[in-house]
C-alpha cells in the first residue's frame, strides 16, 4: 500500500470545538482550548503518524469577519488554512445558534475544491441530539461523508478515533516521505507552547473584553535543571485592564500563574519556576512590530 501524508485543516465557527477535536486525536494537549470564543489564534500543528502515512492537523482560528487588528489576523488565517491545506475537516457543533453558521461552514469547505469530510462536534450534549441528524442530512446534501464525536471521550470513542483516523489517511496525498520526524505530536517549541499555556489560563480567570485583548509574550525560558524558570509577560491593550489582571491583592495573577505553571509541570515533567508580569501596551493589536513579535503577522505581508 503507498504511502500517504498532508495536511488535513480544521474549519468551524468559533468555539465548535476545533482545537479539543484535534488533541483528542493526537491524544495530546496541543493546542489550548476554552468555553470563549476565539480562543485559538494562529494555525497550530498536531502530528498523528502511522506505518501507512502521516496526517497533520491544522487547528485554525473559527471564521469571523473582520478586516482590523487582531481579528482581520484570525479571520486571515482561517482562510489561509483552506487554501493551504490537503484536505479540509468542516467541523460542527450540534450547539451551533443558527443553522445558517453551519450553512457557512460546508459551503466554504465543499466550495473549496479538496476532499472533506463533516465532522459533527459535542454529541454528547443531550438536548442538542436532535441536532445530529440535521447536520448530517445537510453534510450529506453537500456530498461529504460525515462523523460524529464527542471528545468527553469514553472507551468506545478512543475506539471510534482510529476508525476516524484511518478516514483521514485516506483523504491525504501520496508521498515518499513522512512530512515531520514521526516522533513529533506538534512543531510547536516549548516556548510557544508555554505561552499559549498562560493564554489558555487568562481565557480561563478573566472576563468580558479582557481575554480578548491579551497577549502573552514570553521574555526568558532558562532550561537548565533542576528547575527550568519561565518569565513571561501578560500584555494588555489599556492601562486599566491592569488592575483587573492583577487583581485584588494580586489574586487574579497568582491564580493564572498557578493553573499556568501545573500545566507546564505537566508539560515539561518536572517542577517549573514561573515568573508573570504584567505590562500594558496600549492597542498593542494597532501595532505591526509587536503583532510581528507576537507570531500574528502573517509572513507573506510582511
Ligand atoms: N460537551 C462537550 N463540550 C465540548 C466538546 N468539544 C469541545 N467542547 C467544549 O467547547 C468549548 C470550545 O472548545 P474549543 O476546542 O476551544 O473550540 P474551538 O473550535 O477550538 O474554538 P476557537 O479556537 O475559539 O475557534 C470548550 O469549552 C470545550 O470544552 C464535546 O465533545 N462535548
Ligand atoms: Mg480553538
Amino acid at each position: 500500500m503507498s504511502y500517504k501524508a498532508g495536511f488535513l485543516g480544521l474549519i468551524g465557527q468559533p468555539n465548535a470545538g476545533k482545537s479539543t477535536l484535534m488533541n483528542f486525536l493526537v491524544d495530546e494537549k496541543v493546542s489550548i482550548v476554552s468555553a470563549k470564543p476565539q480562543t485559538t489564534r494562529r494555525r497550530i500543528l498536531g502530528i498523528w503518524s502511522t506505518d501507512r502515512g502521516q496526517v497533520v492537523f491544522v487547528d485554525a482560528p473559527g471564521l469571523i469577519n473582520s478586516d482590523s487588528g487582531l481579528n482581520a489576523f484570525l479571520a486571515r488565517e482561517a482562510h489561509d488554512v483552506i487554501a493551504n491545506s490537503d484536505a479540509l475537516l468542516a467541523v460542527i457543533s450540534v450547539d451551533e445558534q443558527k443553522s445558517e453558521d453551519a450553512a457557512q461552514i460546508l459551503d466554504l469547505v465543499s466550495k473549496s475544491g479538496k476532499p472533506w469530510i463533516g465532522v459533527i462536534t459535542k454529541t454528547d450534549i443531550e438536548e442538542k441530539a436532535h441536532r445530529i441528524l440535521i447536520l448530517k442530512k445537510m453534510i450529506e446534501e453537500k456530498g461529504g461523508k460525515s462523523m460524529s464525536i464527542s471528545a468527553k471521550a469514553s472507551a468506545k470513542d478512543v475506539e471510534e478515533r482510529e476508525a476516524m483516523l484511518i478516514d483521514f489517511l485516506e483523504l491525504m496525498p501520496e508521498s515518499p516521505a513522512p512530512l515531520y520526524d514521526v516522533e513529533l505530536f506538534t512543531n510547536e517549541n516549548v516556548r510557544e507552547m508555554a505561552s499559549e499555556i498562560i493564554r489558555e489560563k487568562c481565557f480561563e480567570n478573566l472576563h468580558h473584553e479582557i481575554p480578548y485583548n491579551i497577549a502573552v509574550r514570553i521574555i526568558k525560558f532558562d532550561e537548565q535543571a533542576p528547575l527550568p524558570k519561565i518569565y513571561a509577560e501578560i500584555i494588555v491593550s489599556k492601562e486599566s485592564h491592569k488592575a483587573i489582571v492583577i487583581g485584588k491583592g494580586a489574586s487574579v495573577i497568582k491564580q493564572i500563574g498557578m493553573d499556568a505553571r501545573k500545566e507546564l509541570e505537566k508539560l515539561l515533567d518536572e517542577q517549573v519556576f514561573l515568573d508573570l508580569n504584567v505590562a500594558s501596551k496600549p492597542e498593542w493589536f494597532g501595532n505591526k512590530r509587536i503583532m510581528k513579535e507576537l507570531g500574528y503577522v502573517i509572513e507573506s505581508e510582511e
